[in-house]
């Protein structure tokens, strides 16, 4: 396989508005990430992803643009940017640039202009329909409730969105909307960053009958099958990398809700004419059931490791994997694979770390995760911000789906906010986040999960996560070796091998609170070397509470 410097390396992803906020207003911006670039040095990582940081009406944090060429203005300037790019390069720090451009704001000056009238120059650059009997041009529903369809009244049309009324789709059959895109994407390369991830990049391209869907819960079908990996989604990457990405050494991730293995080797082909790798979803999905997301049920091991080994041994040698638990999202990592309690949040997230680094892929470590934070678990609706969580609460609640109660069970479990509650710098005030009012409140375990306190403790978790990334640095194996399942009956454990050349790498993780038996590592001790665990002294023949351990032969 060949070698790639995006291979090899760890991402960092950065969301911005929870970050670190310079100028106590309540809000992390560009100045609070470049003050914090020695502490991204120190982890070790080599590139940061940043959730969008562009001029935005922030109906969805900065996921809805409104200029892709200037900075959003609770985050600094243009010339702060340029003065994290330079930060960051000259500590060898990579920076990749979110692009969303399956949909704009709504305040975009294309949208605006598209929607004064039929025969405006922008008007297809959106998804306009005209009424179905006298309504919605079909059934489906948005990703954050009501329909997908939004009825403009003076042209008695409606336009899609397949996320909030605030994201119009942008109209990818268009070539004028594709060559506005590629043009501004090569304006950000030309700037010197070093790559992009495409938010719902598998979306750009709509069944072309936009057919009915059938309806399962509530008064909506879901639109996934119909917009998701559609006909021409591999022809316009395709374009757009002989256009832009051809053309610079770029890091490329595309978010492909949907995506089957199948379709991700043609996404993430070897051969580079798509895009490098890709997000899946499918380890997301393992509890998900009769309400979507909406569960606050637990994956269990055998269904996960399914899942995880078909992604590991199906693109082998075909296209390359990408590696994470948790992300802006997502619950918080700790909280929803390992256990957060008091007694074991430190030796399971070490365990969850081990597990993902030592897999076939780049690693993505969502910030706060080298910490072991862990979900909100919120009480009141009012503490959510997140516009999917407070919308799915009064669909389901309303349409009498779920009680409240059940709802906010659910919202604990998985509600994006886990995610996105403040990075807890220290036990100060806010974390060390503020000097203002935070925008959403802090997780009260600051107090004592931070990353002041775990720089000075050289067993926790953030010195864990740093010496898991130097072992990638140091062994090949690590990053290029051939993936192979163990214990594949297991209900508690998850275990591979990895082989490169003469060498063997054993990795064993313990998913549960209670010894398990494993002999995996028998018989080893005097022929292999143990890489790392997170357990200092292990008992033969068993895996301790959430132990990890990994040996090179
Ligand atoms: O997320 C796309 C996506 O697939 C989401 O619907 C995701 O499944 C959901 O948030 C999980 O609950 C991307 C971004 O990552 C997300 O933050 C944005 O809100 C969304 O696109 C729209 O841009």
């Amino acid at each position: 396989m060949e070698k790639k410097w995006w291979k090899e390396a760890v991402i960092y992803q950065i969301y911005p508005r929870s970050f670190a906020d310079s100028n106590g207003d309540g809000v992390g911006d560009l100045n609070g990430i470049t003050e914090h670039l020695d502490y991204l040095d120190e982890l070790g990582i080599d590139v940061i992803w940043l959730s969008p940081v562009y001029q935005s009406p922030n109906e969805d944090n900065g996921y809805d643009i409104s200029d892709y060429q200037s900075i959003m203005k609770d985050f600094g300037t243009m010339e702060d940017f340029d003065r994290l790019l330079a930060e960051a390069h000259r500590r060898g720090i990579r920076i990749v640039m979110d692009l969303v451009v399956n949909h704009t704001s709504d305040e975009h000056r294309w949208f605006v202009e598209s929607r004064k009238s039929i025969d405006n120059p922008y008007r297809d650059y959106y998804i306009w329909k005209e009424p179905k009997d006298g309504g919605e041009p079909n059934n489906w529903g948005a990703s954050f409730g009501g329909s997908a369809w939004e009825y403009d009244k003076d042209s008695n049309m409606y336009y899609l969105h397949c996320f909030s009324k605030k994201q119009p789709d942008l109209n990818w059959e268009n070539e004028r909307v594709r060559k506005e895109v590629y043009e501004m994407m090569s304006w950000w390369c030309d700037k010197g960053i070093d790559g992009f991830r495409m938010d719902v990049i598998s979306m750009i391209s709509k069944d072309p009958a936009y057919p009915d869907g059938t309806v399962e819960d509530g008064r909506y079908a879901d639109l996934q099958p119909y917009v998701c990996n559609g006909p021409k989604v591999h022809a316009y990457l395709q374009e757009m990398n002989r256009e832009v990405l051809s053309r610079y050494d770029l890091l490329t991730v595309g978010e492909a809700a949907g995506v089957t293995v199948d379709e991700a080797k043609r996404y993430a082909d070897s051969r580079g004419t798509e895009l490098g790798m890709v997000f899946q979803f499918e380890h997301m999905d393992v509890a998900a059931g009769e309400h979507g997301k909406w569960t606050d049920k637990r994956a269990e091991m055998p269904k996960l490791r399914a899942v995880l080994n078909k992604w590991q041994t199906e693109l082998e040698g075909k296209a390359w994997n990408s590696l994470y638990w948790n992300n802006h999202d997502q619950p918080r990592a700790v909280s929803r694979f390992g256990n957060d309690s008091d007694e074991y949040r430190v030796i399971s997230a070490k365990m969850l770390a081990t597990c993902l680094h030592m897999m076939k892929g780049t690693p993505y470590i969502y910030q706060g995760e080298e910490l072991g934070m862990t979900n909100a678990y919120f009480d009141k609706l009012e503490q959510y911000r997140d516009i999917e969580s407070i919308h799915a609460y009064e669909d389901y609640t309303k349409a009498r789906v779920m009680s409240g109660e059940e709802m906010l069970r659910c919202l604990k479990a998985v509600s994006r906010d886990n995610a996105r509650t403040p990075m807890q710098w220290d036990g100060s005030r806010n974390g060390g986040f503020t000097e203002g009012i935070p925008w959403i409140e802090l997780n009260p375990n600051y107090v004592t999960v931070n990353a002041k306190k775990e720089m000075e403790d050289a067993d926790s978790i953030f010195h864990y996560y740093k010496k898991l990334i130097a072992l990638r640095k140091k062994h090949d194996i690590i990053v290029y070796g051939t993936f192979v399942p163990l214990l594949e009956d297991d209900d508690n454990l998850y275990a591979y091998e990895r082989t490169l050349k003469g060498e063997k790498l054993v990795a064993a993780c313990n998913f549960s609170e209670k010894i398990q038996q494993c002999t995996i590592f028998e018989g080893m001790a005097d022929r292999g070397t143990e890489l790392i665990s997170n357990y200092e002294a292990h008992e033969p023949g068993v895996l301790l509470p959430y132990e990890a351990r990994v040996v090179l032969i």
